[in-house]
């Protein structure tokens, strides 16, 4: 049976090797360190860099599909990699869309697709020129590097931007500026495709961000016309063969006030949008991926519910004084039906080390419930103010 090899030992990499094991396949991890939340339970562990060639090539050996846990491999490696024979993917010419954030935007407005107005910066002026045209605040955005808001600024006025984009442009980082779209709400469209052609969509989910961050998905996408998701669908699979990508792909949308659609930013990685597809779909976005790079036939994406909601269970200001373990307890002894999927990650605030999926019916009901068992195993407190130690 085959190996895959997974650059990046994060919790997408730890989700991944969950889904191999029922596939019989094994999941090997390119990590930094043996703590990493991959390389915590995978028993197949290279450990480099990711950006190191020679790292690279010793957890390609002999493995059937090379893929990713995060953005960040230079896309010269691996071109090296394939020209040594080894099977990326997602190729690096499809990739490059996902990591360069101007590439991405002239590709797809060269295809036509609708996107926020922008432009390189590669000078306080252009920025300035931007912000005085476009309006201020814009966001400006590092080209390359940044996920879950970082590397994403909104100047609100000139001196800012001057501040900014001097201080960026002096430490090397290329930027590109893009209009703030007055947007009713995030939507992602998820698509995976195999080398083979076949490709699979799962519902247009609803991404609620907090602090530049992922923080609640709602599947499907709560009051979507049908049109709408449809048109967003279809650009997801365009898209994927359009540029030619294998596994699973993010099209991070936001929804204008007036019934459209733009592309915000792609991802070609199992995404945290995709989460709620482990128990809310009959097949999870980590399994499809895996389908997808070894070019197995895809599996059936229908949802098991009418709705799923999945909350991230983010590490808290600071991190409460009861244990995981017994966070844990009490919330499975309130929720039976809470599925819960932690990361095995150190507790930072912020910082994504888990999350819940809940099923249900009603969209207001599982939300809130969704939202206060991630927020009781963030912080240990009950929205609802319940006492798990109470009579
Ligand atoms: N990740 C990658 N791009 C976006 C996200 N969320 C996942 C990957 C990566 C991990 O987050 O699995 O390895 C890094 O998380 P952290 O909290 O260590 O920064």
């Amino acid at each position: 049976m085959p190996t895959v090899t997974m650059i990046g030992g994060g919790q997408l990499a730890r989700m991944t090797h969950q889904a191999a094991i029922a596939l019989g396949s094994t999941l090997r991890v390119l990590a930094a360190a043996p703590g990493e939340p991959a390389a915590q339970v995978s028993p197949n562990v290279v450990y480099g860099s990711h950006d190191d060639i020679d790292a690279l090539r010793e957890a390609a050996r002999g493995s059937h599909a090379l893929t990713f846990d995060h953005e960040h491999v230079p896309t010269e490696h691996l071109e090296v990699l394939v020209a040594e024979g080894v099977n990326v993917a997602p190729p690096p010419q499809a990739l490059i869309f996902a990591q360069d954030k101007l590439a991405m935007r002239e590709k797809l407005s060269s295809l036509g697709l609708p996107v926020p107005a922008f432009t390189a910066v590669d000078s306080v002026a252009d920025a300035v020129k931007f912000g005085d045209e476009h309006g201020w605040p814009f966001v400006l955005k590092a080209v390359r590097g940044g996920y879950d808001g970082r590397g994403v600024w909104m100047p609100a006025s000139a001196d800012e931007a001057t501040e900014l984009v001097a201080d960026q442009l002096a430490h090397g980082v290329r930027l590109l500026a893009e209009a703030k779209v007055p947007l009713k709400r995030e939507l992602s469209a998820m698509v995976a495709r195999s080398p083979f052609g076949q490709a699979a969509t799962w519902p247009v989910v609803e991404t609620v961000q907090r602090d530049g961050q992922c923080a609640v998905v709602i599947a499907p996408a709560p009051d979507l016309s049908e049109e709408l998701a449809a048109r967003a669908e279809t650009m997801a699979l365009e898209l994927a063969a359009g540029l030619g990508v294998v596994g699973v792909m993010a099209v991070e949308l936001f929804e204008t006030h007036d019934g459209e659609v733009l592309v915000n930013e792609l991802a070609m990685r199992p995404h945290n949008s995709g989460h709620w597809g482990m128990d809310g779909s009959r097949t999870g976005q980590f399994e499809q991926h895996i389908r997808a790079v070894l070019d197995y036939p895809l599996g059936d994406t229908t949802p098991l519910a009418p709705v799923t909601v999945m909350s991230n269970i983010l590490g808290a200001a600071e991190a409460p004084e009861m244990s995981m373990d017994e966070r844990l307890h009490h919330l499975f002894a309130r929720m039976p039906d809470a599925k819960v999927h932690l990361y095995g990650k150190g507790e930072r605030p912020n910082r994504k080390i888990g999350h819940i999926n809940i099923l249900g019916n009603d969209v207001e009901f599982v939300r809130e419930k969704a939202e206060r068992a991630a927020t009781w195993m963030s912080t240990g407190v009950w929205t609802d103010g319940w006492d798990s130690h109470g009579e």
